[in-house]
């Protein structure tokens, strides 16, 4: 007989690939936090056994705009692989997604292999380089409504990232001007100072997630440090701009 978890993983991952959305899988069973890590390690394998390639990880939750967005108050995290990398100034295919979101975030390039826990001072000695960048979310869940653990079970909603030009400008993250534009006009505004206080931050957080769940990230991976803004829903046609104070700006198309 087939394991609770191994049933949630394959209905996500079904859910995922079919653009197709699924109840709530705690709603009828509660389940732990430990055990949603355990089924989204289950989920990843099935996009692994397909030959997607894991890239990095992304944070969720560390701003309180995204928290009280989703009324959810922990930080959770996911991973990123080789198949979400939309291209900067390309089109995602609205298709692909069940009910797609864009949120402004930053993206880190890391340098060194991350295999415990670092501390805020030596956060930009493990970076190679820093972009703007738009992660689109697309939960699996009816209505885009979950809890804590069902969300981490689904890879914590991710669908898709767009990456905008890689700089070193590691100084300037601490409160660096964010815009989210649908069509021109300005649907979000906050601050890189809305994630976690510093983004830099989001590193030292995902290398205490890394190390607590035993993971090595090898040098050369991305690391999403979580929306600074509320995400933004998408329709047909959307052209979508983010732009991040002096990193500059990532955008997509939606047809
Ligand atoms: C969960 C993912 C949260 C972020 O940047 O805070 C997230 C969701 O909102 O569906 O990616
Ligand atoms: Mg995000």
């Amino acid at each position: 007989m087939i394991s609770r978890n191994t049933f949630i993983a394959a209905a996500l991952d079904d859910a995922a690939r079919g653009a197709e959305a699924v109840a709530q899988f705690s709603a009828t069973t509660p389940f732990s936090l430990e055990q949603a890590y355990a089924i989204q390690a289950l989920s990843i394998e099935h996009r692994r056994q397909r030959g997607e390639r894991r890239i990095g990880i992304k944070l969720g939750f560390t701003s309180r705009a995204k928290m009280v967005q989703m009324s959810v108050d922990s930080l959770i995290w996911g991973w990123l692989t080789d198949a979400m990398v939309e291209e900067d100034g390309g089109r995602i295919l609205l298709d692909n997604y069940i009910h797609p979101r864009a949120e402004p975030e930053i993206c880190f390039l890391t340098r060194r292999d991350i295999d415990r826990p670092l501390t805020l001072l030596e956060a930009t000695d493990y970076l190679e380089a820093v972009a703007p960048a738009i992660e689109i979310i697309d939960s699996r869940y009816r209505d885009f409504r979950f809890t804590l653990e069902d969300v981490v079970a689904d890879n914590c909603s991710s669908a898709g990232l767009v990456v905008g030009p890689w700089s070193r400008q590691f100084d300037a993250l601490a409160n660096l001007g964010v815009v989210l534009r649908i069509d021109g006009r300005v649907v979000q505004t906050g601050s890189t100072a809305a994630i976690l206080g510093h983004p830099l931050r989001s590193l030292v957080q995902a290398s205490q997630v890394l190390s607590k769940a035993g993971a090595v990230l090898p040098a050369g991976s991305l690391v999403m440090a979580g929306a600074a803004t509320a995400a933004e829903a998408l329709a047909r046609g959307n052209h979508v701009c983010a732009t991040v104070g002096a990193l500059g700006s990532a955008a997509f198309h939606v047809a």
